[in-house]
């Protein structure tokens, strides 16, 4: 990886994904874009910084050219509840631009990084420890696009000899950006909430069990499948990775330990209470630990300490 472009680059996870690659590969080599521009007052020396709708198939190559870029990190997605609101766009966003990503990768010879969801998987899905090789009949707009975009991706990998690879993320947490939509958030508003407020409203039920994992373990899974050894890897575009599984009702119990007196409502929301019951309890990474050598480092101890000592500096509290 010498040149690259990241779709979906102010989201949460492009937010921080973006400056650990300028880090790690130098700014300048480091292209971020979106649909949206950069909030004012951004500092434009960070890197450079490209408008692309990735569902405009010339505004990717425009760039891609330009910018002789070799890998794309493609995030731009709807995420699970928004596109199960507007489930015409999340086809065009997320199947549209992934194809369109892909064409470009044909053509100019790029590696394509490629982010799936325990949201591939739906309510036939073995929901205990999901193993790796599982059924996948997702009953989401979001599911049907992510299970697509693996086979995609497989498919261009087999039939083009295009570098995709990918993982399936659980919920990310991250006190950077918000959230864009999805039906985890739940597990980043409450650590807003239980600073600010010391109570927490839930849209999902204290029983809900989801895979979550931090960000900077997220970034680390980015990072390591793109530098794997290709030889090692049996399943390039779908590796399950996570970090914890938990419900609203223990990571409320966590907080409690560092804010006294948390308190924790609910008022669930029929929409992304049925989207997270079609998703599993908790998968099993054990592929993905024996095929590139995968391994979290923060457990939801860990996670939710850094996470209330980075939100309390951040907003003053
Ligand atoms: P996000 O919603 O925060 O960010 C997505 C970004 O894509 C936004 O900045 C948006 O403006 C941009 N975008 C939307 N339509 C676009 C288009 N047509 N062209 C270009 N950009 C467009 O999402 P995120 O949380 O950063 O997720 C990034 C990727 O990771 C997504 O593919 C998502 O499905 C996947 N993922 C995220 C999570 C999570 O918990 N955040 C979990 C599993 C998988
Ligand atoms: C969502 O809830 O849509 C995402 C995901 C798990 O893919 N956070």
């Amino acid at each position: 990886m010498k040149r690259i472009l990241v779709t979906g680059g102010l989201g949460q996870m492009g937010s921080e994904l973006v400056p650990e690659l300028r880090r790690r590969y130098g700014a300048e080599n480091v292209i971020a874009s979106d649909l949206r521009m950069p909030p004012a007052g951004a500092d434009a020396s960070e890197g450079p910084f490209e408008f692309i709708d990735c569902t405009r198939q010339s505004q990717v190559r425009a760039a891609v050219q330009r910018h002789r870029i070799d890998t794309v990190f493609h995030l731009a997605a709807l995420l699970s509840a928004v596109a199960e609101e507007k489930p015409h766009m999340a086809w065009d966003v997320n199947m549209g631009g992934l194809y369109r990503v892909l064409e470009v990768a044909r053509e100019s010879g790029c590696a394509v990084f490629f982010p799936s969801s325990i949201g591939s998987f739906g309510p036939n899905t073995p929901k205990e420890s999901t193993p790796q090789d599982a059924l996948q009949r997702p009953t989401t707009m979001y599911g049907v696009t992510k299970a697509s975009g693996e086979l995609l991706c497989d498919y261009y990998y087999n039939r083009f000899g295009v570098d995709t690879r990918g993982v399936r993320f659980p919920g990310l947490i991250s006190h950077i950006a918000p959230p864009g939509g999805g039906t985890t958030d739940y597990a980043v508003e409450i650590f807003y909430a239980a600073i600010r407020h010391g109570h927490y409203s839930s849209f999902l039920g204290p029983e809900t069990r989801l895979d979550m994992m931090y960000m900077p373990d997220a970034l680390r899974a980015v990072i390591g499948i793109m530098e794997a050894d290709p030889g090692r890897l049996v399943h390039r575009n779908s590796f399950n990775v996570t970090a914890m599984d938990v419900t609203p009702e223990e990571l409320a119990e966590e907080i409690r330990r560092h804010v006294p007196g948390f308190t924790i409502s609910y008022k669930i929301d029929p929409v992304r209470q049925a989207i997270a019951d079609s998703w599993p309890d908790s998968i099993d990474d054990s592929a993905a630990r024996a095929e590139w050598d995968w391994m979290p480092t923060f457990d939801l101890e860990s996670l939710t300490a850094d996470m209330i000592d980075k939100l309390r500096s951040k907003l003053g509290a």
